[in-house]
């Protein structure tokens, strides 16, 4: 069964958007294997984000990330990797269509990075790569 690693970001916590973001994977039909709140770390960001390292946004991106606690969910199902970033929609929430997490929930704010709610593994590799990340344990 596929896994993925999906982070609500500060933005998404800070806003009370948690519950309402894990709703909508359950009610999709995914299954919950870990949820945890935690504030991340240089460390993990690090790792996490290594593929933007030396782009203009990430340093920005990192002290963003760093702004607040994050929520640290795995789930599970078939297809959960594609299914989630669908749910997810655009990484600009200003184009990110109406139904999906970004487009219902997100916006631009004008801000130095975009704050788009969640993080969502982009194939299967990084989901594993994620997962080992954020839950070594599992
Ligand atoms: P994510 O990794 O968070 O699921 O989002 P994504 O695949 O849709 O976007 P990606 O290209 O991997 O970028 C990672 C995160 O960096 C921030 N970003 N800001 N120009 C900008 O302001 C900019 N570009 C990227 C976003 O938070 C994006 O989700
Ligand atoms: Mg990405």
């Amino acid at each position: 069964m596929e896994r993925t690693l999906i982070l609500v970001k500060p933005d998404g916590v800070h806003r009370g958007l948690s519950g309402e973001i894990l709703r909508r994977i359950e009610a999709k039909g995914y299954r919950l294997v870990a949820v945890e709140l935690r504030q991340a770390t240089p460390e993990i960001l690090g790792r996490h984000y290594e593929e933007h390292a030396g782009k203009p946004f990430y340093e920005a991106l990192v002290e963003f990330m760093l702004s607040g606690p994050t929520l640290a969910i795995v789930a599970e199902g078939q297809r959960v990797v594609e299914g989630f970033r669908s749910l997810a929609g655009a990484t600009d929430p200003t184009v990110a269509a109406p139904g999906t997490i970004r487009g219902d929930l997100g916006r631009d704010w004008g801000l130095k990075v975009m704050q788009n709610l969640v993080h969502g593994s982009d194939s299967l590799e990084s989901a594993a790569r994620e997962i080992e990340i954020w839950f070594p344990e599992l």
